[in-house]
């Protein structure tokens, strides 16, 4: 086994049953072919606060050898920032879908149009992350007048950048290579045929990725089924995923506030602090719907996540709850049995 594995920092490039792939967690170094390592048992790895945590991937880990001298993930390194998904399970509460990224690249294709609501979503998925935000609107060589589309991505997305771009015809890239600096990480999400991969591999200059075949029935041949962190020559590394579907998304209140500043500033306008913007007088949000100035689909939009935020709010309160009552049964059973053993 490589000398990287033991006991050095490595980076997951790759999760698989069992076991992760890592490349050394020290950019300029990170290059080399990944390495396989074994994970415990229970495919969990002990980290911060005390806890077995389940490995993602751009997570940084420390590897040693195990008492039968296979090389293990030993110990977890706490995450910097945690991109998350709800988990369908009603006793886990989130996965974590990338871990210590810089940079959120939100994909969507130009063609066909661009689905805002969509972006709004990962928007909130990349502000609650807490990495920097940056939509990427994709095969602009398909449509004639990107610009203008770009005009209502962008009003759709207030404090992130919106590029657009097109990979295949390598126009609108400059700004996104610029993000490549060493030791910086972006991951690209966004929908199935977004053109992720493709992106990937023009900012990597080399086939990293598989692309999907567009066939007559329109599924792709090799869509990309991993999550897979990519060292680049640059010393970025580029986390490429599977499209996300947009169900999972966990919204929370600061993550909807953050995407949406403009809904957030008329609400404070709003005669009742607790209004709820339906028939209230003195409702600024309805004066700006009537208006024109706030358009019903966003604030739709808007409405739509922010339900999701205070329902996720009171499911995790709800989970932590029903832990505390677990945790104090058994609490009462240990005591009554050590009562009963006196
Ligand atoms: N015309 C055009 N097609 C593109 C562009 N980027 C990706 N595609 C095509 O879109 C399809 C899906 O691309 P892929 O990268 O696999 O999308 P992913 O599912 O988001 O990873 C493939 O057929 C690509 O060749 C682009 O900039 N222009
Ligand atoms: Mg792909
Ligand atoms: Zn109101």
């Amino acid at each position: 086994m490589d000398s990287l594995t033991v006991g050095s920092q490595v980076r997951v490039v790759r999760v698989d049953r069992g076991a992760v792939l890592v490349v050394p967690a020290d950019a300029a170094s990170a290059r080399g072919l990944p390495v396989r390592v074994e994970l415990d048992r229970d495919g969990l790895v002990p980290g911060p606060q005390g806890l077995r945590w389940a490995p993602t991937v751009g997570d940084v880990a420390v590897s040693r050898p195990r008492a039968d001298g296979v090389p293990h993930l030993a110990e977890l390194l706490p995450r910097r920032t945690e991109l998350v998904r709800d988990s369908a399970g009603s006793t886990s509460r989130t996965q974590a879908l990338a871990a210590n990224v810089d940079v959120v690249l939100v994909a969507e294709h130009l063609d066909p149009e661009p689905d805002l609501g969509r972006i709004e979503r990962l928007l909130t998925l990349a502000w609650r992350c807490g990495a920097r935000p940056v939509v990427v609107l994709t095969k602009a060589d398909l449509v004639p007048r990107a610009s203008i589309v770009a005009a209502e991505v962008t009003a759709a997305a207030p404090g992130a950048d919106v590029h657009v771009v097109s990979a295949t015809a390598d126009t609108g890239l400059e700004p996104l290579r610029a993000l490549l600096r060493p030791g910086v990480t972006l991951v690209v999400v966004g929908p199935s045929g977004a053109g992720k991969s493709t992106l990937v591999n023009a900012l990597a200059g080399a086939e990293v990725m598989s692309v999907g075949d567009r066939r007559a029935d329109g599924r792709g041949r090799h869509t990309t089924t991993h999550r897979e962190l990519i060292a680049l020559d640059c010393g970025a590394f580029l986390i490429d995923t599977p499209g996300l579907r947009a169900v999972g998304v966990v919204a929370d209140a600061a993550a909807v506030e953050a995407t949406f500043p403009d809904v957030a500033e008329l609400a404070l306008a709003c005669r009742f602090a607790d209004c709820a913007h339906e028939s209230e007088p003195g409702c600024a949000v309805r004066a700006a719907l009537e208006s024109g100035e706030l358009p019903e689909r966003r604030f739709d939009s808007w409405r739509r996540l922010a339900r999701e935020a205070a329902w996720q709010a009171r499911r995790s309160d709800a989970r932590l709850a029903a832990l505390e009552k677990a945790r104090w049964k058994q609490k009462t059973a240990e005591y009554r049995r050590e009562v009963r053993g006196r």
